[in-house]
């Protein structure tokens, strides 16, 4: 079987490998031509467990090829971003011009898979668009210019992709029950998990009630953080301790909710049914306002002092990833950054080469090592939970002012 991915990025790369690995014929399309040349000398153009050797491999079988262009397949799998607008509504652009670029190619008979996180209607509208391209085609079965449509969302955790990607459940929704069908029997080559049929809408719902549902125990999380601070109570303790009840299992706080899944999905619930969605839309605003409540903090002991150092410890969105996308702990030291009017931020990210543009610029942010930066910090500033960071000699603290964001050091 011939497949193509469109889009070649977090989900889409790991996506095309493991079908490719699975024995199928692999075309991932991408805009980006850098990233298609990349892979095709084997290499991954972002860090992921175990991704790059597996692409090196895939390729050199001759099994995945990458180009900018669609070709022909018998099913394609469109895995592009769906990023938010101002009002927090989905933006279907991305999925709107995969599916003009994927329309010409159809002949009859193929399978067309969104994988991308969608708002509920996503794959409707891009079968819309296809059929808008090309009247010749019907989703009528039984026609020989039939084409089928499913969405398939992805759960895997980043930095366990290649992992989750064969061991988790899926939920395949159907646009008909045949589109249903054919993406089961693409998907059963390499997921070795239970494959559950659905329809399309209902599929885009569960996976953003999947996201919700974190986000909304984060958020319990984070507010839990802001109440024992008020009360001066250790929230690390009170969570270890409640957690001990057989039936209550709270989450941790931390800075905020990043990255690109968590901090957005929910959204998409709320634009799709405001009304209906106020616990949802307050846990979003909740897990949003935690980074203020850091900065406030940090800047309530960074005025008692005449030139403060900073040593911010983490910039990824979470621990052991080099992920910067929708990063709470950047936010907090770009504002912070800018915020101080004497002295400097030294920003420790063992997974990464160079400070982001927005922080690079600043002239009183720069990036540092572990060790040194501790060392002339007035305030550590303790914002993702690393290895690294967990193993630091805690005597090495004891001059300092140390704000614990994640409760490593507790
Ligand atoms: N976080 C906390 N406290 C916690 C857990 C997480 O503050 O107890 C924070 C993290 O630090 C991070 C954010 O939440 O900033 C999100 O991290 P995460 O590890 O919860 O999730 P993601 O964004 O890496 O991946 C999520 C996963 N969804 C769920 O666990 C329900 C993953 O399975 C999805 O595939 C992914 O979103 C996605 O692509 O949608």
């Amino acid at each position: 079987e011939t497949v193509c991915v469109v889009g070649l990025g977090y989900i889409g790369l790991p996506s095309a490998t493991v079908i490719a690995q699975s024995g199928s014929t692999v075309t991932g399309v991408d805009v980006n031509p850098a990233a298609v040349d990349a892979i095709n000398q084997g290499r991954v153009p972002f860090v992921e467990e175990g991704l790059e050797t597996a692409v090196a491999g895939v390729v050199a079988q001759g099994r995945l090829k990458a180009q900018t262009d669609v070709p022909h397949a018998q099913a394609y799998i469109v895995a592009v971003p769906t990023p938010f607008t101002e009002g927090h509504r989905a933006d279907l652009s991305y999925i709107e011009a995969a599916a003009r670029n994927i329309a010409p190619q159809l002949t009859g008979g193929e399978l067309v898979i969104l994988e991308s996180t969608s708002p509920p209607g996503a794959t409707e509208r891009m079968a819309e668009v296809i059929f808008e391209e090309r009247d010749d085609l019907t989703q009528q079965e039984g026609r020989p210019n039939t084409v089928h449509f499913a969405h398939c969302p992805e759960r895997v955790l980043p930095g366990r992709i290649m992992v989750e990607m064969v061991e988790n459940d899926r939920i395949i929704g159907g646009i008909t029950p045949k589109g249903a069908e054919l993406a089961r029997d693409l998907y059963a080559q390499f997921c070795r998990a239970e494959l559950l049929l659905t329809d399309a809408r209902t599929a885009e719902m569960a996976k953003l009630t999947e996201n919700a549902f974190r986000d909304v125990n984060i958020a319990f999380a984070n507010e839990l953080s802001l109440i024992a601070d008020h009360l001066k109570i250790d929230v690390w303790e009170l969570i270890e301790l409640a957690n001990h009840h057989p039936r209550v299992d709270i989450l941790q706080p931390g800075p905020g909710v990043g990255g690109h899944c968590i901090a957005v999905d929910p959204w998409f619930i709320v634009s799709a049914d405001q009304k209906n969605s106020k616990l949802i839309s307050m846990a979003r605003q909740v897990n949003d306002s935690k980074p203020e409540r850091v900065i406030e903090k940090v800047i309530a002991r960074a005025e008692r002092l005449r030139e403060p150092v900073v040593a911010a410890l983490g910039i990824a969105f979470k621990a052991n990833i080099d992920d910067l996308r929708e990063s709470p702990s950047r936010n907090i030291v770009g504002d912070l950054a800018a915020r101080l009017d004497t002295g400097r931020v030294l920003v420790v990210e063992p997974n990464i080469d160079e400070l982001p543009g927005e922080l690079a610029e600043r002239e009183n942010v720069e990036l540092a090592e572990l060790d040194g930066a501790v060392e002339q910090a007035d305030i550590v500033l303790l914002l993702v939970d690393h290895d690294q960071f967990k193993t630091f000699d805690r005597d090495r603290l004891q001059e300092k002012i140390v704000i614990d964001t994640k409760g490593l050091w507790r």
